[in-house]
């Protein structure tokens, strides 16, 4: 089997993790002393957020030179001594590659926008824009003055598109591929990588957001471009997986089934939609019987999956799907997500703080977030007269900034993240909810995720087995996993009540630790039983 469906993975976003210098900005040496605990954890594999040099538009998102490191996060020898302390402990590293966009501050683009023959054609350059907008929503053209033309960009006015179309372009990023792979990464995550590529430049039609879309989502001259990657990805031990915005099943399967293999396996977003409405912002009424519907879309969907609740963009999975209205609740729905989590087939992703049921922030305004997403939702909201408070409600729910604040290691002032100010607020719910706190509790959130991996890690059944739908209700979400002969049942109840269930079986995990099976499954209770 490949290594990379047996580990778990685990995303590090460095600004957020662990501050070693006190400048209220995490990083490497930070990343470097926490190792231990991750190895505690279960974790084979993290997947790094970018810490690239960056003007910091969106986070490091905008990239201004690939191969090297931004200050604020430390040097070309940090990363190698983490590439070096990580392989100690047997655990791989996987960079984020964004490449759909650079900075406007990288090279590219200045010797673009100064038509320097060499560069002129790495960026998408117009003398009329057209009538897309950005996933930002925003206009999706910005004119330059040096240049005296438009250039497009998808996200923001500084993360201007590379040019697909043009073969230097795929060559200069083959260039990166290497420079990290030879460095000793194990694969990429791969940033929006469905829409490398633009069909053309027309007008499209004219959408709520997005408009534009049908031009570039996974288009021919994207699976070109990935296939040109995957020749250089195949001279070595990697592996990668590819952010996919808005992708249907036969799109997904044309990116990552293993005869392709443009990609290794990509991250969907459905299963984290199901109470959303467009752009996620606005909610609807949670139902389990939807969430079910959509896993087994997935899990049955593809050949491998890669299996999320998390990540620096979505807000923090207990807030969203579990409860945190008291601290039993809390804590045991915590723990059913993870059930969740490692009982469905494909390689799991944790995003940090997700192990210790983090939650989203306790900000009280807009002006308190850093995100400029959920800022220009906010300016998108007002032009369409939504009152300031339920704007606040709904971007408070599923704001970005959600997954960015620090990460809570003890009960002390910012929670042991930095002895400076942190750049992005401590959730004040730190002083109960922490690592310290639960790293030798054999009741928290904590020691159930450690036993879950592990469950995980010695079962055949729960990595590899069919997903069979069964109990169907809008509070219990169940399913039987299936290998040969071999069956695992889990039944979770998604709700603050007390909820009739006839299971039977043989009890395995439980996050209430019961013993015995009932015909009640208690709030928010999960149960994983042998068949
Ligand atoms: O996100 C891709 C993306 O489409 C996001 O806009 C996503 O849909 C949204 O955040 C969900 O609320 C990736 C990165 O993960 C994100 O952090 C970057 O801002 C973006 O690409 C541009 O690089």
């Amino acid at each position: 089997m490949e290594w990379w469906k047996e580990r778990v993975v685990y995303q590090i976003y460095p600004r957020s993790f662990m501050d070693s210098d006190g400048d209220g900005i995490g990083d490497i040496r930070g990343i470097i002393s926490r190792l231990g605990d991750l190895k505690d954890l279960g974790v084979g594999v993290i997947w790094l957020s970018p810490v690239y040099r960056s003007p910091d538009a969106d986070n490091g998102y905008d990239i201004s030179d690939y191969c090297s490191i931004d200050p604020k996060f430390g040097t070309m020898d940090d990363m190698d001594a983490l590439f070096s302390e990580a392989a100690k402990r047997d655990i791989k590293i996987i960079m984020d590659l964004v490449v759909n966009h650079t900075s406007d501050e990288h090279e590219w683009f200045v010797k673009s926008r100064a038509n320097d023959p060499e560069y002129r054609d790495y960026y998408i350059w117009s003398d009329k824009p057209n009538n897309w907008d950005t996933f930002f929503m925003e206009d999706a053209w910005t004119f330059d003055e040096v240049r005296g033309q438009y250039y497009l960009h998808l996200f923001h006015s500084k993360q201007p598109d590379l040019n697909y179309k043009n073969p230097k372009v795929i060559e200069e990023i083959k260039k990166v591929l290497r420079f990290w792979l030879d460095k000793g990464a194990a694969g990429f995550r791969c940033d929006v990588i469905n829409v490398l590529y633009k069909k053309d430049l027309d007008d499209a039609k004219q959408r709520l957001v997005l408009t534009g879309l049908e031009k570039y989502k996974t288009t021919w001259g994207c699976h070109n471009v990935l296939k040109e990657f995957r020749a250089v990805l195949d001279e070595y031990d990697c592996f990668t997986v590819g952010e996919t915005v808005m992708v249907d099943l036969a799109e997904a399967k044309s990116l990552c089934d293993a005869e392709r293999r443009e990609l290794n396996m990509i991250f969907h977003f459905d299963h984290l939609e199901v109470d959303r409405r467009i752009a996620k912002y606005i909610p609807k009424k949670f139902k389990a019987r939807k969430l079910l519907e959509v896993l087994d879309k997935w899990q049955n969907g593809l050949e491998w999956d890669a299996v999320y609740f998390e990540n620096h963009d979505q807000s923090r999975i207990v807030s969203h799907y579990g409860d945190t209205s008291e601290p039993e609740f809390w804590r045991r729905s915590a723990k059913m997500l993870a059930t969740l989590e490692f009982t469905l087939s494909g390689t799991p992703f944790v995003y940090q703080g997700q192990e210790i049921g983090m939650t989203n922030f306790d900000f009280t305004s807009v002006e308190q977030l850093d995100d400029v997403e959920s800022r220009n939702m906010d300016k998108m909201l007002k032009k369409f007269h939504i009152p300031k408070k339920l704007r606040w409600k709904w971007i408070g729910a599923a704001s970005r900034d959600n997954a960015r604040t620090p990460v809570q290691w003890d009960a002390s002032a910012n929670a042991g993240f930095t002895s400076g100010t942190p750049w992005l607020g401590v959730n004040a719910n730190h002083k109960t909810i922490n690592y310290a706190a639960q790293r030798n509790d054999p009741e928290s959130v904590l020691s159930y995720y450690k036993s879950m991996i592990k469950l995980r890690a010695g079962s055949d059944v729960l990595k590899y087995g069919d997903f069979i739908p069964s109990l169907i209700d809008d509070r219990v979400l169940a399913y039987v996993k299936r290998l040969g002969e071999k069956k695992i049942g889990v039944v979770m109840n998604f709700s603050a009540e007390r909820v009739k269930a006839r299971i039977d079986g043989e009890i395995i995990i439980s996050n209430t630790g019961r013993s015995k099976l009932s015909g009640t499954l208690w709030p928010y209770e999960a149960i994983v039983v042998k068949l």
